[in-house]
């Protein structure tokens, strides 16, 4: 249906940098361990002020997920969210729109299993764009493996109040599984992930970590919560 020819899956090598090319290393590198999520109503602050936080715990790739706001009051916001990442060589991604990530000209977009489909936003923003996708059983994360993704998010692992209705907590036990169904594809935990139980996640197959409210409850610790789950060592 969609014309996605000019895409080479970029997740390819993604935790490897070894094997990239300069170009390849460009684009893949900063997908880190810890994948910080916005949220203005647990942090209490605009998507930049979050994003200037979280820069200065030493994030290198940041989500921007709203599920309230007005598009244009979220577009305003993403917009000087998007010239502070630029300013510190931070990439953003936009969950659910599009239309917002290309208004901003994000550097990606995470999209869910009732959002545009993979294929049509990577038809959309090209082959160079970061695509993220949800997945939450393992029929699922199946389908994931065949689709122009540039990484593949699993959970709830544990259970979660960020994410309304959500689905069945899954357990750290299938992020196995879901490596394994995956290969090479990089497997992002979500879902009630913590500074206490993120090793856990990587350990059990996870190549990152994504983290809301852990993160984002105490406003004023952003940066020193964020410092403290990047050195958190493997169990
Ligand atoms: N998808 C699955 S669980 C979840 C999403 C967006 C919410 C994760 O938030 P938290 O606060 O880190 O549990
Ligand atoms: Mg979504």
């Amino acid at each position: 249906m969609f014309d996605v020819s000019p895409f080479e899956r970029s997740g390819c090598g993604l935790f490897d940098s070894d094997a990239l090319s300069d170009d390849e290393l460009d684009m893949t590198s900063s997908v880190p361990r810890i994948y910080p999520i916005t949220d203005t109503a647990i942090s209490g602050l605009s998507h930049t002020e979050q994003v200037k936080r979280l820069i200065d715990g030493g994030a290198t790739f940041i989500q921007l997920r709203d599920k309230h706001s007005a598009p244009k009051d979220f577009l305003r916001d993403a917009e000087t969210a998007l010239s502070t990442a630029r300013q510190n060589d931070v990439r953003i991604i936009i969950n659910d729109r599009v239309d917002i990530a290309m208004a901003v000209a994000a550097d990606g977009v995470h999209l869910g299993q009732t959002d545009m489909p993979v294929e049509a936003a990577r038809a959309l923003l090209g082959p160079q764009a970061i695509v993220g996708y949800s997945t939450h059983n393992l029929a699922q994360a199946e389908h994931a493996a065949t689709l122009p993704a540039d990484y593949v998010a699993f959970g709830p692992i544990f259970d979660t109040r960020t994410k309304r209705n959500h689905e069945p907590v899954v357990g750290l036990n299938r992020l196995h599984d879901v490596k394994a169904i995956l290969g090479q594809i990089p497997l992002v935990a979500i879902g009630g992930i913590t500074e206490e139980n993120l090793s856990q996640a990587l350990d059990a197959g996870a190549n990152s970590v994504a983290v809301i409210a852990d993160l984002l409850t105490e406003p004023n610790k952003i940066a020193e919560k964020l410092k403290r789950m990047l050195a958190t060592p493997r169990d």
